[in-house]
């Protein structure tokens, strides 16, 4: 796993060179929202399973996804539903704070879309379920910390698709 400040280092290690204008640049960004990353990551873990409720009613519940024959019909298909929304964000939470997607190609993206299209898991509707948790997590972070949080629902999404 990268974050911000590793690899603004790592790309000028294999130059064999100190930091450049735009990496300090990019260093300067990543600290001066240091505090807000984590004023949102707080707020986010003290809220996970109301933002993944929200999301599920925005997006899934009365729709083919949850009626007899629907991927998510079943207690046991809607707790594996939750449970992944729920892995979505905490890891992006992760990924907000390292200023980095990379610990999202690691340990969520990884197989998943293999997984996904075994099992019958439409993309489509994870996908609307995402953006959903992106719009109730910027309701609830605002809209800086929002932004930044909404990269990594993105970076996800795209992931999938
Ligand atoms: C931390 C990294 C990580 C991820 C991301 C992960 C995802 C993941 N989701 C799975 C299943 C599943 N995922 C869903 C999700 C959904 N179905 C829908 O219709 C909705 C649209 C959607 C929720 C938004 C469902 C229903 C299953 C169970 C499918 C089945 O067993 O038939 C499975 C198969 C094994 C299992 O059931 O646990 C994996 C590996 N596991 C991991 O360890």
């Amino acid at each position: 796993m990268q974050d911000a400040i590793t690899s603004v280092i790592n790309s000028s290690d294999v130059q064999g060179k100190y930091l450049d204008g735009a990496s300090m640049d990019k260093l300067k960004g990543y600290f001066q929202t240091g505090e807000l990353r984590v004023r949102a990551a707080a707020a986010i873990g003290a809220n996970a399973a109301t933002i993944v409720k929200e999301a599920v009613a925005k997006s899934l519940l009365y729709s083919d996804v949850t009626r007899p024959g629907g991927n998510m019909y079943t207690t046991r298909r809607y707790a594996a539903c939750i449970r992944d929304l729920d892995y979505y964000l905490r890891y992006s939470t992760y990924a907000m704070l390292a200023g980095d997607p990379s610990i999202l190609d690691e340990r969520v993206l990884n197989g998943l879309k293999e997984t996904y299209n075994s099992l019958g898991v439409p993309v489509g509707s994870t996908v609307q379920a995402i953006q959903a948790m992106k719009e109730v997590t910027a309701g609830l972070v605002g809209p800086d910390a929002g932004a930044e949080m909404g990269v990594y629902f993105d970076y996800i999404s795209s992931g999938l698709s």
